[in-house]
């Protein structure tokens, strides 16, 4: 059976690292295409030289044409630019807008039946954008976000409680940015919620509401470090295990950037939410019950979300 086929659209510092798990992990052969020319090509061939060493047997390939990517199975969508200190991921917004029609319009043509995973910035507003310029099932165009911002949180909680990562689960809920919600009620280490934890005293709720604060500044705070880009490898890494579960067929409940409608009272939106990613792609969006405080919350998240979106529509009017 032939390998599938991964289209990494934008290989930079994300890109790079993505082909690299991809290929560690044996999902399928690799394209890495990129406006940059010789940039996909020369982290193709230093990639595939790691083969060797790593023990895998995949090919990538670097490319400048949409032509190569075409049959793609998973397309992941990196292209644009990323933010600088100072810079809001809606900073981002006019120049990403105009990537996201030349990706989509690649991808309509060359890759239709590929799951597409959007990571660039400002996320939310991009994967609508991206959705709408391809014409792809809603269901197989989905926004990453939720898998890091959990993941950036279940990794602050670990350090709190002194107890390791993997028994930390962790819910964060609507727009990636800094309106997104970490839900404490359903957030648990070995199963006990994190309200519970303040109450056998494990911590304060003073330092689980700066714990929240940092997971939602947790963008920034690495893009205050690096000064010249940011996040690269945490993302990739959260990407890759979106692209597996559709590839596998693994049923994972994940939270995603994904296309609601009918759900948290939402009439077609993208906001990030718990789902099942499988074989049909966003396979079921899982509606949680909220209480009045995380409800807020999450109306806030998604003013910020539409906000975006109708600035893409003033920007571009075949959006409108
Ligand atoms: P970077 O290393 O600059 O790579 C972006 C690549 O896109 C570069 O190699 C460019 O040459 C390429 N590119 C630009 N325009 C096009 C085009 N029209 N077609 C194809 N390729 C193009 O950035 P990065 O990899 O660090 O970040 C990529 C994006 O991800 C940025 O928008 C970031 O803001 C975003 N990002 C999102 C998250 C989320 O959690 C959602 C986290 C981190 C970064």
């Amino acid at each position: 059976m032939a390998r599938p086929k991964i289209a990494l659209i934008g290989a930079g510092q994300i890109g790079g690292t993505l082909a690299h798990i991809a290929a560690q992990k044996e999902l399928g052969d690799v394209i890495l295409f990129d406006i940059a020319e010789g940039v996909p090509q020369g982290k193709a061939l230093d990639l595939a030289q790691c083969g060797p060493v790593e023990g895998f047997d995949v090919a990538l390939k670097g490319a400048n044409s949409y032509e190569d990517i075409a049959g793609a199975d998973v397309c992941i969508v990196t292209a644009g630019v990323p933010r600088k200190p100072g810079m809001s991921r809606d900073d981002l917004l006019g120049i990403n807008l105009k990537v996201m029609k030349s990706v989509g319009e690649g991808i309509a043509k060359y890759a239709p039946n590929a799951f597409v995973i959007c990571i660039t910035n400002p996320l939310d507003a991009m994967v609508w954008a991206l959705r709408e310029f391809s014409g792809l099932p809603h269901e197989k165009v989905v926004g990453m976000a939720g898998v890091l911002d959990s993941a950036r949180f279940r990794h602050f909680l670990s350090l709190e409680f002194g107890v390791s990562m993997r028994d930390v689960s962790a819910f964060v809920l609507g727009g990636h940015g800094d309106t997104m919600v970490p839900l404490t009620r359903y957030s648990t280490v070995g199963g006990i919620n994190l309200p519970d934890l303040v109450a056998m005293g494990w911590t304060t709720q003073e330092k689980l509401d700066a714990i929240v604060q940092r997971t939602r500044d947790g963008g920034a705070e690495i893009v205050g470090l690096l000064k010249t880009g940011s996040a690269f490898y945490a993302p990739a890494a959260s990407a890759i295990e979106m692209a597996e579960a559709y590839l596998k067929d693994q049923k994972r409940v994940l939270p995603a950037a994904a296309y609601v409608k009918g759900a948290y009272g939402l009439d077609g939106m993208y906001v990030g939410v718990p789902t099942v990613i499988g074989a049909g792609g966003i396979e079921r969006v899982v509606e949680i019950k909220l209480n009045d405080e995380e409800k807020a919350m999450l109306d806030k998240s998604i003013d910020a979300v539409k906000g975006l979106v109708a600035a893409c529509k003033g920007i571009d009017s075949s959006l409108a």
